[in-house]
């Protein structure tokens, strides 16, 4: 594996990547350019220059996250062929730059849901928090503005100001796609772009639904072990894989998370560890990395990621905010890169473990 973290680029995110650079054993980063609007092909000199600032500082990009599609592809809306036109294109340019690891989702409208951003825990860091009680009494206008003062002056992906303007033009969008429309619309624009996948060896990996089930009534469908080997199969391609998310899967308290790494050997090119905190099962916030800080066995999940023979890049997740950072609530420096540290360590052992015949 490559440890690796998560970066907005120099015009976006408060981290610098001489600080990443810092941190022992992240050797990459997982960028995107962040001011493309979904349906448009990128811009082949945009890519290069992002991967020759990134070689500069020492760091390799391990992978994009996101490439994000457009929302006439997610319902097969008239744009939808030309839109895959310019993913692919897209595809051929990352390809070009050597870049073979390509993050997205498909969820509908949201791309993530939180219900706070800062909530306060016992030793004084504030996280991510979800508790469906506030969703149920909010409508989705009402819960942007109530946690847009909370981003710290960031955007955060998939709830940027203009996207949220549009939100009851989105809903309508998607009034007529049912789960199973979702999902074929998906199967479509895999298959669509494997050929292209298989040419420069780009490895495809799905985000999982965060949470874990249907938000303001929107379909939800990679969300549990049985959907994601529903989709592994409808399109058997090696280059269609996953993005192995533990805090989104891990919403769902039914969800093995171990077990669904075993089930998807092979298929898991992007990690995403991180712990949450259950207070019950509707409501929970993101805990430091550490086991006992959270409701996962983080042991486990990286033992299941070791043994299944994972290569791709891994990253700490959603950090909480310590020591007075400032910075978009999920993504300062210092909790990710205790957690980059620790994730290291857990490897390190494991490995060692496995090579003694211990
Ligand atoms: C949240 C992230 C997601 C993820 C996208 C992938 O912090 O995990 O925004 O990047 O869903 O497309």
């Amino acid at each position: 594996m490559q440890m690796t973290l998560r970066w907005y680029g120099s015009k976006f995110d408060t981290v610098t990547l001489s600080q990443i650079r810092q941190i022992p054993g992240v050797t990459g980063v997982i960028t995107t350019l962040y001011d493309t609007v979904p349906g448009e092909a990128w811009a082949p000199e945009k890519i290069r220059a992002l991967r020759k600032e990134v070689e500069a500082a020492g760091l390799t990009i391990a992978g994009i996250e996101s490439v994000n599609v457009s929302d006439a592809i997610k319902v097969g809306a008239p744009e939808r062929d030309a839109h895959i036109e310019n993913y692919i294109k897209t595809l051929e340019a990352l390809g070009r730059e050597d870049i073979h690891m390509v993050c997205y989702n498909f969820m509908p409208v949201f791309d993530w849901t939180r219900t706070e951003l800062a909530r306060k825990r016992p030793d004084g860091s504030t996280v991510l928090a979800y508790t469906q009680a506030a969703v149920d009494a909010l409508d989705p206008e009402e819960m942007f503005s109530s946690i847009n003062g909370d981003m710290n002056g960031a955007v955060m992906p998939g709830w940027e100001p203009e996207r949220m303007a549009k939100v009851k033009e989105l809903f309508e969008l998607y009034k007529d796609v049912d789960a199973e429309k979702l999902f074929e619309n998906l199967v479509c624009f895999l298959q669509k772009i494997m050929p292209v996948c298989d040419k420069y060896d780009i490895n495809m990996a799905i985000h999982p639904d965060d949470p874990a089930w249907s938000v303001f009534g929107l379909p939800r469908i990679i969300n549990n072990k049985e959907n994601i080997l529903r989709l592994m199969r409808a399109v058997d391609n090696k280059h269609n894989g996953v993005t192995f998310c533990a805090g989104s899967y891990g919403t769902d308290l039914r969800n093995d998370l171990p077990g669904i790494i075993r089930a998807l050997e092979g298929r898991v090119h992007f990690a995403h560890v991180r712990n949450l905190k259950f207070n019950t099962p509707d409501d929970f916030e993101e805990a430091a990395h550490l086991s006992s800080d959270g409701s996962f066995d983080m042991y486990e999940i990286m033992k299941a990621l070791y043994e299944t023979g994972f290569d791709g890049p891994i990253r700490p997740d959603h950090g909480r905010m310590i020591w007075g950072e400032v910075a978009m609530p999920g993504y300062g420096l210092y909790d990710r890169a205790l957690g980059a540290a620790y994730l290291n360590g857990l490897w390190e052992a494991i490995d060692k473990a496995k090579k003694r015949g211990i």
